[in-house]
């Protein structure tokens, strides 16, 4: 199976990490491309029609898109456990979350990199960011005893996004606040399977 990936996406970073986690990393080669929503390479495309990475490639089947599809995918042939029945609902609303904190930042990270400067709205941006900070928010005030159980989908997730904060959007300073989940992934971050995925 092949992994249409990229080192900065946090979405790919979700399943890199699990690849890890789950001891897959010797089935699945990471194919490493660079793609932006004004210019897809033919290989993101041929995997995904919207031209979005991850996608898995496979030989027995259709391409895999979107992450959680992926992630939800390798954990089962893996048998990993990562989305555990008996607390699905938590694991994928707290997935969804890190999600949507992924969302508006590359959507921040796409309006500084691929819009020309003139078109581009400091206002829009802002907006963007006050909906992570919201979800922040709610996970350090609300999510904190899940984060300190089992790991499971959800704890990689917001791993890689908190990651991808750090990467892009340090400067806005997102453990403002959220002193918790600071002190969490701290200790997340020292991972095998998180040290193995850093954005280069
Ligand atoms: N919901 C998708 C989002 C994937 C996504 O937006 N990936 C970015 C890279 S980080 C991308 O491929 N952007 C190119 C584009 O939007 O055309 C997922 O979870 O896989």
């Amino acid at each position: 199976m092949k992994l249409v990936s990229a080192s900065a996406s946090p979405y790919a970073r979700k399943v890199r990490v699990l690849l890890h986690e789950t001891d897959q990393t010797g089935s699945v080669e990471e194919v490493h491309v660079a793609t932006s929503p004004m210019d897809t390479p033919n290989e993101v495309r041929a995997a995904n029609p919207v031209g979005k990475i991850p996608a898995l490639v496979r030989p027995d089947g259709p391409a895999l898109h979107d992450s959680r599809v992926i992630t939800r995918f390798l954990d089962a042939r893996a048998g990993g456990g990562l989305y555990p029945e008996a607390r699905i609902w938590e694991v994928l609303t707290l997935e969804s979350m890190a999600d949507a904190i992924m969302d508006a930042a590359i959507l921040i990270t796409y309006e500084g990199r691929v819009r020309p400067r003139e078109h581009q709205s400091a206002g829009w941006m802002d907006a963007q960011w006050a909906k992570i900070s919201a979800a922040l928010e709610a996970i350090n005030s609300r999510w904190m005893s899940h984060l300190a159980g089992p790991l499971d989908a959800s704890h990689i997730a917001i791993g890689c996004a908190l990651g991808y904060l750090d990467l892009r959007h340090d400067a806005r300073g997102w453990r403002s606040g959220a002193q918790a989940l600071d002190d969490w992934f701290a200790v997340f971050a020292e991972r095998e399977s998180m040290k193995a995925t850093a954005p280069e």
